[in-house]
């Protein structure tokens, strides 16, 4: 006969020191995990964010030609909205169980002449709007590259987007692009405060788009061709990067950071980054030499 072997009942006092210590544990891993990832290393400042339910604070020079359109169609789109609805809540209302229903082709010439009026009345004030303020927002600002172009201050940037990444360079002292001296850098967009920034941009593999929320600038990568865009920062800060074209398995991954900095820091950050890269330039290394001479126009 085998004698049963029953476990100890473990006494009140020693589940109470166990439950203390596991709930102590739980508060100090935290705590603990943060103090060993913070030794030493340079604090990064986050993204800069939004309120989660609208655009992103604008940071841009020109962002709020932009703002102003979409608050403008808006304003339009709730009013309309706002007259349909009463409209139709009215008919609900006036139409009840003892209305007689009359049918009506709506081809009489009051009828037509309404629907024709309010028509054009929309197309020219939302639509007419929209276009108008474009176009002038297009001419004055977005597409002015020589105005950009002829500022002292101006910073150049050839950007070549891939899957999933985007590569970024600089010309470097030389002023040249594909030469020893060029910064590049990957999902690295630095950039001085208060200077027009001029990106050229190309993509060796699908259509992929640049987008700087903060800055209202996108635009297309396209392979084959080069694009263009110009903006200019008004606030420094950190800010995302983000690929605005479906462009495959890991398009949510192709993000990066968009470092807005004051002018002598990036000076002294580009001279840096230019020295590493003469260092380490290696001319038999074809990949690395994907820029190609600045275009400017005729
Ligand atoms: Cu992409």
């Amino acid at each position: 006969m085998t004698a049963m072997i029953r476990p100890r009942p473990r006494s009140r006092a020693m589940s109470w020191v166990c439950a203390t210590a596991a709930a102590l544990a739980v508060q100090l891993l935290p705590i603990i995990a943060r103090a060993g990832s913070v030794s030493g290393e340079p604090t990064v400042p986050p993204l800069a964010g939004g309120n989660g339910w609208s655009l992103p604070p604008d940071v841009s020079v020109d962002g709020w030609r932009i703002d102003s359109l979409l608050r403008s169609t808006m304003f339009f789109v709730v009013v309309m909205f706002a007259i349909m609805v009463t409209w139709m809540v009215l008919a609900c209302v006036k139409h009840g169980r003892h209305h007689k229903a009359e049918y009506d082709h709506g081809d009489g010439k009051k009828q037509i002449t309404f629907a024709l009026g309010l028509s054009a009345a929309i197309f020219f004030v939302v639509d007419g709007n929209l276009f108008v303020n474009s176009t002038w927002d297009t001419h004055v600002a977005f597409w002015d590259f020589a105005r950009a172009e002829s500022q002292p201050n101006r910073v150049r940037v050839q950007i070549n987007a891939r899957q999933w990444a985007w590569d970024v360079r600089y010309a470097g002292p030389d002023g040249t692009f594909n030469t020893e001296d060029d910064i590049v850098t990957l999902n690295d967009l630095r950039i001085p405060v208060d200077a027009p920034v001029i990106i050229q941009l190309t993509s060796t593999d699908v259509l992929h788009s640049i987008y700087l929320p903060h800055l209202r600038a996108k635009i297309d990568a396209v392979p084959g061709t080069v694009n263009r865009l110009w903006f200019q920062a008004q606030k420094t800060g950190r800010f995302e990067i983000a690929c605005a074209q479906h462009c495959g398995m890991a398009h949510y991954k192709m993000a990066g950071v968009l470092t807005v900095m004051p002018a002598d820091e990036f000076a002294a950050w580009a001279a840096r980054a230019s020295a590493n890269s003469v260092q380490a330039y290696d001319p038999k290394d074809k990949d690395a030499h994907w820029g190609w001479p600045w275009r400017t126009e005729k």
